[in-house]
């Protein structure tokens, strides 16, 4: 005879026994069951967040900064609305996370009363699999299985439908375990020969890193193929997270989304290597195709939905990115021999004066030439905020214009140390960077964020503050879109801008956050920012910070 259960109690203890640690959530009256059984799980933290996007991008954050299984709740089809950009993001970014609504009890459903729509097809575009419980005996199975789904590459978000009879049920029910599937999987032995013959027939090879190289934890062993190789190594065209050493010598920086300026970085090579990665995904349309006419590609990865996705690559493997390299390193060497070794030493004597460590060195005289300029130039305030941060930092970028040399300057020197704004709707910085504390309780955390994109989610600074999370918060404050009225410009060559000021009435940066119960500062003077960034850093506090620094706004 089984223990008999509630759906409730059954759902957080299935949680628990995925991994999970923390549930982000929204509560209202469908979500009640769950908020009752709390009680019975101190184990599990809940983290409240002030309205939906907020709740699943805590998540994000989360996984992102761990690549652990995530969990977050929300309320019905408004709340499910309100999380869809959330969503989108997790779905562009693979990150493994349960996102749940509680929904009216079945058949009552069916008389359509307040707050209700059906869940399952609103959330389905945006995940890897949606499904609604109608049976308590099922709830194991659909757990179980949807954190398998979730976990396992191409990770990404599942969606589950709760619904009130479900969850206040109780049952005799097996709560069975969790299932994991390794995928670490390498190349064949014949792979493995054929892929080091085609990279030695490179003349002139190339690697375009992603975001694969995190995931597999592959950082170390993608430096030492670029060195193997003695081959510059590019991030891909949207820098959002460590992927690469910054500081080994082949590091070229990021591609960017110019499409002419991809088009020429990339012409001197003949071969791409793919290390599981998107190929040169661009923002706005040009007439220019980034692609060179003569670079041929070859593709690693398990993301198979990205291989020869746009372009075809002549040799694709799906495969971990990891054990891939391992294999092959080896084997490149003993086919290479010495004459790889030579070729790798010049390759890599070539690019001292123009990889990453060179460009930083330039960047930072740039920045220091603006170290005067009032408002507050964006580049002396990345670099003051470099110059700031201890060396276990971690740092959550949605500074757009004013933090565009960032990750110029910001050595990524292991895979949690940067996070950004990946699919492009903002407003994920603030309470991402929650996610990233939680995951990350003993590093300091920071978050730059430009003052439209924290405006789309600035009740998350209440939870950081109800969490007492040491995080940073540093608020880009130029009153207004600058990159919109930017791209105004230059695209329609009008500088009417409207609908993209924010100066009457201004922001009060310093007593939002304050509302919110955190200390916070403004900073208009450009002398006086590096103390301030720095005395941020120093020292333990129980509870966030806001900087609020003006910068220029200058379109
Ligand atoms: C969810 C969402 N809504 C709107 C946009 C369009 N958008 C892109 S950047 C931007 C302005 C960003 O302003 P801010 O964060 O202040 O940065 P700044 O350009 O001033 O440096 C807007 C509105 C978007 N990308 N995502
Ligand atoms: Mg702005």
């Amino acid at each position: 005879m089984l223990n008999t259960i509630t759906g409730r109690s059954a759902f957080l203890a299935l949680l628990k026994d995925e991994g999970v640690t923390h549930l982000f959530g929204n509560p209202g009256t469908t979500e009640l069951p769950i908020m009752h059984a709390l009680k019975d799980h101190p184990d599990l933290t809940y983290v409240m967040g002030m309205q939906e996007s907020i709740v699943v991008y805590m998540a994000d954050g989360f996984s992102r900064a761990s690549g652990r299984l995530s969990a977050c709740n929300v309320h019905v089809a408004p709340g499910l609305g309100n999380a869809m950009g959330a969503l989108f993001s997790a779905k562009f970014t693979g990150t493994p996370m349960i996102l749940t609504a509680g929904q009216q009890e079945q058949g009552h459903g069916l008389t359509e009363p307040l707050l209700y729509d059906s869940l399952v097809p609103m959330a389905q575009p945006l995940v890897k699999w949606a499904v609604e419980v109608t049976r308590l005996e099922d709830l194991p199975r659909i757990v179980r299985r949807a954190a398998k789904i979730a976990t396992t590459p191409p990770t990404g978000p599942v969606f589950i439908s709760l619904p009130g009879d479900i969850l206040n049920n109780e049952a005799g029910i097996d709560l069975a375990s969790s299932t994991r599937i390794d995928t670490r999987v390498r190349p064949s032995d014949e792979m493995i020969e054929a892929l080091a013959d085609r990279i030695l027939r490179a003349e002139r090879p190339v690697l375009l890193c992603g975001d694969e190289l995190v995931k597999s934890d592959a950082l170390e062993e993608a430096a030492q193929l670029s060195e193997v190789l003695g081959c510059p190594a590019f991030q891909s065209t949207i820098p959002f997270g460590a992927h690469f050493l910054s500081e080994r010598p082949c590091f070229m920086g990021s591609l960017n989304r110019d499409q002419k300026q991809v088009r020429d970085t990339l012409s001197p090579y003949d071969t791409m290597i793919v290390l599981g990665s998107d190929v040169l995904r661009m923002s706005v349309w040009s007439p220019t195709e980034p692609m060179p006419d003569n670079l041929r590609i070859v593709q690693i990865g398990l993301v198979d939905w990205e291989i020869g996705k746009n372009y075809p690559a002549e040799m694709a493997v799906k495969a971990d990115v990891r054990e891939t390299i391992k294999a092959l390193i080896p084997v490149l060497q003993r086919k290479g021999g010495r004459a790889l070794a030579e070729r790798a030493q010049q390759g890599i004597a070539a690019l001292a004066k123009s990889n990453w460590s060179a460009k930083r060195e330039s960047a930072i005289a740039a920045s220091k030439k603006a170290s005067s300029a009032k408002p507050i130039s964006g580049d002396w305030l990345t670099h003051s905020l470099v110059q700031a941060l201890p060396k276990d930092a971690i740092l959550v970028n949605e500074g757009l214009t004013a933090a565009r040399f960032l990750t110029n300057l910001f050595p990524y020197r292991d895979r949690w140390s940067m996070h950004g704004n990946a699919a492009g709707g903002i407003g994920w910085g603030l309470p991402a960077a929650i996610g990233v504390q939680f995951a990350h309780p003993d590093r300091p955390v920071t978050c730059i964020s430009g003052d439209g994109s924290a405006m789309y989610s600035v009740q998350a600074l209440w939870t950081a503050a109800n969490q007492k999370l040491p995080i940073t918060y540093v608020i880009c404050n130029n009153g207004g879109y600058r990159i919109i009225k930017q791209r105004l410009k230059s695209f329609h060559g009008n500088d009417h801008y409207i609908g993209m000021d924010f100066v009457d009435p201004p922001l009060d940066w310093v007593g939002l956050a304050k509302s919110m119960g955190m200390n916070a500062v403004r900073v208009t003077e450009p002398d006086t920012l590096p103390d301030v960034l720095k005395q941020s850093q120093s020292g333990s506090r129980n509870g966030p910070t806001l900087i609020d620094v003006v910068v220029d706004g200058t379109v």
